[in-house]
């Protein structure tokens, strides 16, 4: 499952099957379909199809929404079950759907054609035992990654969540290296199944006229598929020299803490000394890169503790800032229906998601929440999901999604970004803003997240459309993973490893068959967002001081992108924040630009690279 519910759901909830843009379809289909198909006859298929994806998504968001939250044999069958169903119906109408290829049609149609095609993420072959099996493959991805548990030889088993604890806090070289390897065991077993994935799936893309199934996931972007390659690396070209120069700043100082025979200084970063699992974010570590004279003195994971925050005063606290910009408060049902902590009993997913089961607004997050500043971040960004779905539910099903799959994800971090000192006085948490020269601190402790993910956030879709493509094949699986994270990130496995391991599948979303370029993107675009929204709050502070909160200005203007769903192409929505239809890494790189300078000041003198 994705880790929130679109309301093209079916389609995009599942993990199981994509659809495709142009098909192949038999000669005498398409003889036909010239023949005969009138405008009238694509409206009415079109309307037909709303109904019908209405009912599926319905059935299909239950039965995985307990699978999720209660993982056992049972609702992985249910679940697979319900996929099934769903994947079948979408191949077949996405199918049906080109013999309106030819067909000259007004643009609203057409647009909606073209979602209905590219809607699934796996797509699954027609063959009837195919899809099945692709399901089931699917579930049970899902199942090993939500039940994974490192369980040492004292038999004491340990969660990912209590591990996430330990990455963060420890700064002990082999316990976290114990830890890091012992996660990663839990991918092993799914090695088999995510090769058999990968060869149903690109049957499945291929029989809808794509490459591949990385093909596909790149056509969704309302331009030329190479072309929208292309743009991510153009962006990644403007943010790689502040990448660059955080990388270098850390890994002296790491070189500092550890010593530089374990963080050898001409060398990747060992991967499991930055406070994450994945080494995807570093914030956690932001202790040991603290500036000596610009520590900001305070962290709001000890705010939280402070002020007694529990896991439901958490999310109430994040619903307010979308509330202080106008948004309508959620459900009642929100508070009734969603999981916030992890319960001792049974197996859940733990990784956060946002959901609407009914495509209006039964909404729901699931996440095991943990009592942290980075927790709070995770909840506005889920939020930020349950909030954009609802602002789409009137549009057609076709177009109840975001403008491009980065916006999801990046409206809830765009909200987060708000989340300043400013704010934290404003709301009673913190009694005193630090002053200006504080402010590399403040920088730092958010460039190891945001500037650290970026490289993360591009490499993850590398490696899959690598695989998709069969340029990697299972031989080189756990190769190709480590030469792109020593390629974009500058870290590298502090273990020696083999193709008997499979360190891809323990991310979530591989098993899990999320897309991770929204990520990416989402990096960018909500700095982006967060300069437009302080400029139409008319805010006077610099860009990294600024905090949207109660600004009824800034909650119009997003709430309009938001109702628009995906009716119009990306480039339209963008430019409706912000004036300009491209992406572009200017508005991060002018927030971070304080730090860029000391970083540069720092670095003088160090080799650099790796
Ligand atoms: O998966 C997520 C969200 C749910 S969509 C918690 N994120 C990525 C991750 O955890 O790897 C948010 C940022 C990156
Ligand atoms: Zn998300």
């Amino acid at each position: 499952m994705t880790s929130f519910k679109l309301s093209l759901p079916a389609l995009l909830v599942a993990s199981a099957v994509a659809i495709t843009g142009c098909n192949a379809t038999s000669k005498q289909q398409e003889t036909q379909s010239a023949q005969q198909v009138t405008v009238k006859d694509a409206k009415a298929f079109l309307a037909n199809t709303e109904t019908e994806l209405m009912a599926l998504y319905n059935e299909v968001s239950r039965a995985e929404w307990i699978y999720a939250n209660f993982i056992t044999h049972d609702t992985s069958s249910l679940s697979a079950a319900a996929n099934e169903k769903m994947t079948a119906a979408v191949v077949r109408l996405a199918n049906e759907a080109s013999k309106f290829d030819k067909l000259e049609l007004d643009e609203d149609s057409r647009r909606k054609l073209d979602k209905l095609k590219l809607a699934l993420t796996l797509p699954a072959p027609q063959d009837p035992a195919k899809t099945a099996e692709l399901s089931k493959i699917v579930a049970e991805l899902g199942g090993l990654y939500g039940k994974g548990k490192y369980c040492k030889e004292d038999g004491k088993c340990l969660s990912l969540g209590d591990m996430t604890a330990t990455m963060a806090t420890s700064r002990d070289y082999d316990e976290l290296l114990d830890i890091w390897t012992g996660w990663r065991e839990v991918a092993k077993p799914m090695r088999p199944l995510y090769e058999q994935q990968v060869e149903l799936t690109n049957q499945g893309a291929n029989e809808l006229g794509y490459a591949d199934t990385g093909a596909m996931w790149r056509s969704k972007y309302d331009m030329p598929a190479d072309d929208f390659a292309k743009e991510l690396d153009r962006i990644w070209g403007q943010v790689k020299p502040l990448y660059n120069s955080l990388h270098c700043h850390v890994r002296a100082k790491l070189g500092e803490k550890y010593g530089e025979d374990k963080v050898p200084q001409d060398k990747p970063i060992p991967a499991h000394l930055l406070g994450n699992m994945w080494a995807q974010t570093w914030g956690n570590i932001y202790d040991v890169v603290a500036p000596a004279n610009a520590d900001p003195g305070y962290d709001v994971t000890e705010l939280l503790a402070k002020h007694n925050y529990d896991e439901l005063k958490m999310v109430r606290g994040a619903e307010k800032f979308f509330t202080s910009m106008g948004f309508a408060p959620l459900p009642e049902t929100f508070y009734e229906r969603s999981l916030f902590t992890k319960p001792q009993d049974r197996d859940v997913q733990c990784h956060a998601s946002a959901w609407n089961l009914d495509s209006k607004d039964d909404l729901r997050i699931k996440m095991c929440i943990q009592r942290t500043g980075e927790e709070f971040s995770v909840i506005h960004h889920e939020l930020g999901h349950n909030f954009y779905q609802r602002a789409y539910n009137t549009q057609p099903i076709y177009y109840q999604e975001s403008a491009n799959d980065g916006f999801h994800e990046a409206i809830g971090d765009t909200i987060a970004l708000s989340v300043t000192p400013g704010y934290l006085k404003e709301i009673g948490l913190l009694d005193e803003v630090p002053d200006e020269s504080k402010d590399i601190g403040l920088l730092m402790k958010m460039a190891m997240d945001k500037i650290a993910f970026i490289p993360f956030g591009l490499l993850v879709d590398q490696w899959r459309w690598k695989v998709f493509s069969g340029e990697v094949t299972p031989e080189n699986y756990n190769q190709a993973w480590w030469e792109l994270r020593e390629k974009y990130q500058g870290v590298a496995s502090p273990v020696a490893r083999t193709e008997e391991h499979f360190d891809p599948g323990a991310k979530y979303h591989v098993p899990g068959n999320t897309p991770y370029t929204r990520y990416f993107l989402a990096h960018i675009l909500q700095f982006e967002f967060h300069r437009a929204l302080c400029e139409i709050a008319g805010s006077k502070e610099s860009i990294h001081r600024c905090s949207v909160y109660n600004s009824k200005e800034a909650g119009e203007r997003l709430d309009a992108m938001l109702k628009m769903g995906s009716s119009r192409p990306w480039q339209e929505a963008l430019a409706s924040v912000t004036g300009k239809p491209e992406m572009d890494a200017t508005a991060i790189l002018d927030y971070f630009a304080p730090l860029q300078k000391y970083l540069d000041e720092q670095n003088k003198g160090r080799q650099c690279g790796w």
